[in-house]
């Protein structure tokens, strides 16, 4: 199991995010591609929990259906997934960053198709979350792609998490995203090769241009926290499947 070094700590720390390179190896890497197709053409049925995270952009008759693709929570839909490699992995980085008591809350796959063309707008994972009184959260961004700046890369603003959260409002038309005002200017590009991963805090600003180019980007995401603050979530009804149900 990878180890995380003092340095790969502060980093996180101060940051608010960390590269960890080669996260899936070379057997490991096809397998997760071979599978994250088969939710995408939907041999694996996860029709409930697929969403168009790009439906805040007005709708143009020549582009594909979907702008960004997300289905959430693949490990409900195949609980095997759990005791793999990429949850494994991530879960036990998760621990080391952030304490013994983080657990999985959710996992999910954002799929830039080719010329797709639409960027995740900037926000901060927390905004879409309700208030928790621990606020430890870590996403791992797992790369099944080259992500590079033009397919659409992940960007961080150093040390947002340390300061109050941004104002958010509706990134606009339709769909449920979520912005607040950032610029490239204030972020740093994270490109990635396939199987490296990139770790975010929920309080890190994050954003990632659109896919202008022929090649995917394609990533496995992982979300952990405490324990305790899951089943809060849970009794909130707040179990991030697209669906809120509040306990009547
Ligand atoms: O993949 C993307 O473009 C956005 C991912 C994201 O916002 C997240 O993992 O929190």
């Amino acid at each position: 199991m990878l180890k995380v070094t003092s340095q790969q700590h502060q980093h996180f720390e101060e940051k608010g995010y960390l590269i960890v390179p080669g996260l899936l190896d070379g057997k490991e890497l096809p397998y997760y591609q071979s599978l994250y197709e088969d939710f995408i053409h939907n041999r694996v049925d996860a029709s409930r929990y697929r969403s168009d995270l790009g439906g805040h952009v007005e709708e143009k008759k020549e582009t594909p259906t979907e702008r960004i693709t997300q289905i959430m929570v693949p490990s409900r839909v195949l609980p095997e997934l759990l005791k793999l490699s990429l949850h494994e992995n991530t879960l036990s980085i998760a621990r080391q960053l952030l304490g013994d008591d983080m657990t999985l809350d959710f996992d999910m796959l954002i799929d830039k198709a080719p010329y797709s063309n639409t960027a995740t707008p900037w926000h901060q994972d927390c905004a879409y979350w309700i208030d928790m009184p621990d606020k430890r959260a870590v996403s791992c961004w797992v790369s099944l792609d080259e992500a590079t700046i033009d397919n659409g890369c992940m960007w961080y603003i150093p040390g947002s998490h340390h300061l109050p959260m941004r104002a958010h409002r509706s990134a606009g038309k339709g769909g449920g995203a979520l912005t607040c005002d950032a610029d490239e200017k204030e972020g740093v590009a994270v490109p990635l090769q396939p199987g490296d991963c990139v770790l975010h805090h929920g309080g890190t600003a994050h954003y990632s241009r659109g896919n202008s180019t022929d090649t995917r980007r394609r990533a496995f995401i992982t979300n952990f926290r405490p324990l305790a603050m899951v089943e809060y979530e849970r009794s909130q009804g707040m179990d991030h499947t697209g669906e809120r149900k509040v306990r009547s």
